[in-house]
């Protein structure tokens, strides 16, 4: 344990988290990923992500690095990604460079994200019962245009404003999602993300997705905030006993919860769900804790470059940042952002 009266830093504030006295160590990191994912309320996940927040921009003074001021960014984006509404951004990548981006992974190898079957294939060959593959950090870092999407002035203005501090890329992949006419299954179902106490996703479409056939995103408006839903449906005049039924089935579910298509259109009306399709090349950004899941495709195959930015690296995962070139001519803010994945040398 730190001495008595020694003044918490960042640097010792590690040691303040740990029951070495006792002879076991409760590894905070552990105890705070618990939190992210148990606290279903959202004024107190909104508290937590504010005094997160804080801690970031002043870690990053120490290190020297700039965080933007969040009012000076994109404020009116991130407005939106607070209440639960999905942000359009358009096209970030033109046609040439999608091709680029899929030529490469053509050319790799897919791994069953899920499941014990771990043997990789190729995307035009998908294994017979897959229905979501993922490829290698080292092949994800290698990617061209990566750099450009992560980076992207839009994506990372709105990213900075909504969480109150420069982001951190926590997670990082291309996701297909193969047309095998099973069952939707996992993030094809509606759920809420929860690695962090406020996470925001940009999603790259890297194939067209025009229409419920290609498995666009589907994200429900204003499902951040159980009060906001609360005065929805008394504005519908559901009856109060059944209102509170609904509000703890959508707010009070264990972490990994799915939610049933009925019991969303019976909250929220169909006119709250937003089915987001777009052309290749087209991104848009969420606020995750919002309910959403990606449809499965029906005719083809989709690719989704799938972006979270949040105020630290997942305390969910393990990294092993990959070095590629062009890392060392970034500025140091733009290195700290990419860090989990990405390193000079
Ligand atoms: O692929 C999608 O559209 C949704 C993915 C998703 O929700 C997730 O990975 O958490
Ligand atoms: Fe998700």
């Amino acid at each position: 344990m730190a001495d008595q009266g020694e003044k918490v830093t960042f640097e010792n504030m590690h040691r303040f988290g740990r029951l070495q006295d006792a002879g076991q160590e409760i590894d905070m990191n552990e105890a705070f990923y618990v939190a992210c994912r148990s606290v279903r309320d959202f004024r107190s996940r909104e508290a937590a992500a504010l005094a997160l927040a804080d801690t970031v921009r002043a870690k990053l003074d120490q290190l020297s690095l700039t965080s933007p001021d969040p009012d000076r960014v994109d404020r009116a984006n991130a407005d939106k990604l607070v209440k639960g509404e999905s942000v359009s951004i358009g096209p970030i990548l033109d046609n040439g460079q999608v091709r680029d981006v899929l030529s490469y992974l053509m050319a790799k190898d897919v791994y069953p994200m899920y499941g014990e079957d771990r043997r990789p294939f190729r995307a035009d060959r998908p294994r017979d019962g897959v229905v979501i593959g993922r490829y290698s950090l080292q092949d994800i870092a290698r990617a061209p245009h990566l750099l450009h999407m992560l980076l992207h002035p839009r994506l990372l203005g709105a990213a900075t404003a909504f969480l109150g501090a420069l982001p951190t890329v926590s997670i990082c992949t291309f996701v297909w999602s193969f047309a095998t006419g099973q069952e939707a299954q996992n993030m094809q179902l509606f759920h809420r993300d929860n690695d962090d106490f406020r996470q925001c996703k940009a999603f790259v479409l890297l194939t067209d997705t025009l229409d419920a056939q290609d498995g666009p995103h589907v994200y429900v408006r204003h499902s951040v905030d159980q009060d906001m839903v609360r005065r929805r449906l008394e504005g519908r005049g559901i009856a109060p006993d059944h209102r509170e039924d609904l509000l703890h089935r959508l707010f009070d579910g264990v972490p990994n919860h799915r939610y049933a298509d009925s019991l969303v259109e019976e909250a929220f009306g169909p006119e709250s769900v937003d089915v987001l399709t777009g052309r290749a090349g087209d991104c848009f950004m969420e606020n995750t804790w919002g309910i959403h899941k990606g449809l499965p495709p029906r005719r083809a195959p989709r690719l989704v470059l799938q972006i979270q930015y949040a105020l630290q690296p997942s305390l969910f995962f393990t990294y092993e940042p990959v070095a590629i070139p062009g890392m060392d001519r970034l500025s140091a803010e733009d290195r700290y952002v990419c860090r989990a994945y990405l390193k000079a040398r």
